[in-house]
């Protein structure tokens, strides 16, 4: 067996075995990623007949026809395990076979709310002859059982469908794991965004952070400040997320059980910011009289604050998530040093010359504002650097690279919960970021109480958008985004030998590009459905 090094991981190329496995016609029930927590299956086998094969509401269940989030998600299912017959679900089918029936049972009538941070995710799946029983305990379950079961059905030589005998029991290993797009280094146009969404559910990611305005552009397009992306976005019709756009986000992500987090990242990472508001940004000065620049956010002007909570407030009855991401990184102290009344106010509050107090304290009342909205605030790690008391529960998320477990086990002994990014900046190419590099990251390898490690919430894939657009979007995402999935969603134990993971995921690879979306090659060889 050959050997391929790439990066710092080496594995043996999988060709010959993989090809003697095709030509077997054997399909491999461990064909289901991420990695379910328990799963067995026997070489029984059923045949499926698309003209007999139905999605049903179970009798005991909760959910019942007319649950939007079920009926639409039988819907897509049907098309995805069988794309022929796209056109078939729904109409009345005849058939001699016998039929085959997945029937789907919910404990909650959760059809209508949004999945939140504790909603359970878990689900048991047992495929028997003629039929499968899916059972969880709420929508959001089943919408993962759902997407197990269609990467359980294959189809051989001549076209015919199959599905094994199976019992599954499975359950996400970290609540949060999340996605994080960028557009404001680059608009992405909204179908983009829609056709991540749905990457997103076929590796079972849960939340879309929408990283949607930055220095560069503005694109959101405020009801309370239609100034801000009219001046600050790249153009003022066509790049922008209108109203309506942002709520078609919200509910295609709600179908596929994904949450959307809206950031609104300040001090810093605000230029576009002031094009369409003025007196927000900090004037910046050379010598004594102002430079014609602007920095951060001027911290301290009431104005502001009143600006921000009516922000936010709009914010947070557009976005239904209970978390608001509040950003916080990397503030650049030159301008604010460089601004004689900032540095009077500095005096006043008795921060001294150390401008972390000034961040620390403007972040401080962000924080409040959101507290007084009832959300959850997340900020990037900076901000937990800077502030000496951690009074304001928020979520840290972990964004510098180094050794980042260091501040995680910082930040889950201060009591506050943690999303890691750090190991997982997908904007960053292969081959030295190969998928093995995000698959053979351990987030609670650190020393910790039990207690400590339940704080680290979940991670994050960060696709930030300086060299990513829409033309490169998805082949840079997938499938190495699909590697940290199983990380995020799969047990350790079972899941931390890069050798094992690699046929399977490149059969994954392959199921993508079956469903539409161009992802990237890991390795040289073929796809068994480019001949079919
Ligand atoms: N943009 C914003 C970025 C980054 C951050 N915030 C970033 C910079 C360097 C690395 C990772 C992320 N591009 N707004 C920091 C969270 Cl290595």
């Amino acid at each position: 067996m050959s050997v391929v090094t790439s990066g710092r991981y080496t594995f043996p190329s999988y060709n010959l075995v993989f090809f003697i496995f095709l030509q077997l016609g054997l399909h491999s029930v461990e064909g289901v990623w991420p990695l379910p927590q328990s799963i067995t299956s026997s070489p029984e086998r059923y045949p499926l007949n698309p003209q007999a094969f139905y999605f049903t509401y179970g009798s005991q269940s909760a959910a019942q026809e007319g649950c939007s989030v079920l009926d639409e998600a039988f819907k897509r299912y049907f098309s995805l395990i069988f794309p022929d017959y796209s056109s078939g679900y729904g109409f009345l089918r005849f058939s001699v076979d016998k039929p085959f029936t997945v029937q789907v049972s919910v404990g909650r009538d959760d059809c209508d709310s949004y999945p939140d941070e504790d909603s359970s995710e878990q689900y048991t799946l047992s495929v028997s002859a003629g039929q499968a029983s899916l059972k969880a305990e709420t929508v959001w379950g089943a919408l993962r059982g759902l997407e197990t079961f269609s990467q359980l059905v294959y189809q051989e030589d001549f076209g015919s469908y199959y599905v094994n005998k199976t019992e599954i029991k499975d359950f996400p290993r970290f609540q949060f794991r999340g996605i994080l797009l960028d557009t404001s280094r680059h608009y992405l146009p909204v179908q983009a965004i829609l056709k991540t969404l749905d990457a997103m559910a076929f590796s079972k990611f849960n939340v879309f952070h929408w990283h949607i305005v930055d220095d560069p552009s503005f694109p959101y397009q405020s009801r309370t400040f239609p100034d801000l992306s009219a001046k600050g976005a790249f153009h003022p019709m066509t790049h922008i997320y209108t109203q309506s756009d942002v709520g078609r986000v919200i509910s295609f992500a709600r179908m596929r059980g994904i949450r959307v987090l809206p950031e609104f990242d300040s001090p810093g990472h605000t230029q576009s910011w002031g094009k369409g508001q003025s007196d927000l940004l900090t004037p910046c000065y050379s010598g004594s009289s102002p430079s014609g620049t602007f920095g951060p956010v001027n911290p301290i002007l009431p104005s502001t604050y009143k600006f921000m909570a009516t922000l936010f407030k709009e914010v947070s009855s557009v976005f239904p998530d209970s978390y608001i991401h509040l950003g916080g990184d990397e503030v650049n102290f030159s301008c604010w040093k460089s601004n004689p009344d900032v540095r009077a106010f500095m005096l006043k509050m008795g921060f001294g010359a150390d401008f972390t107090k000034l961040e620390a304290y403007y972040m401080e009342n962000i924080v409040n504002i959101t507290v007084a909205l009832n959300r959850t605030s997340i900020v990037w790690q900076d901000v937990f650097d800077y502030h000496e008391r951690h009074t304001s529960l928020s979520v840290v998320e972990v964004w510098r690279e180094g050794c980042y477990l260091c501040e995680v086990r910082r930040v889950v002994k201060a009591g506050l919960r943690v999303i890691l990014a750090s190991p997982w900046y997908l904007d960053q190419p292969g081959p030295t970021h190969n998928w093995a590099r995000y698959y053979t990251v351990w987030p609670l390898a650190f020393k910790g109480t039990e207690e400590q490690k339940k704080l680290v919430i979940g991670g994050e894939v960060c696709m930030w958008g300086e060299y990513v657009d829409a033309t490169n979007l998805t082949p840079r995402l997938w499938p190495r985004a699909s590697a940290a999935a199983e990380r995020l969603w799969s047990d350790e134990k079972q899941t931390s030998d890069v050798d094992k993971a690699f046929p399977r995921l490149q059969d994954f690879r392959c199921e993508l590009l079956r469903r539409g979306i161009q992802a990237e090659p890991l390795f040289v060889g073929h796809c068994k459905h480019e001949y079919q």
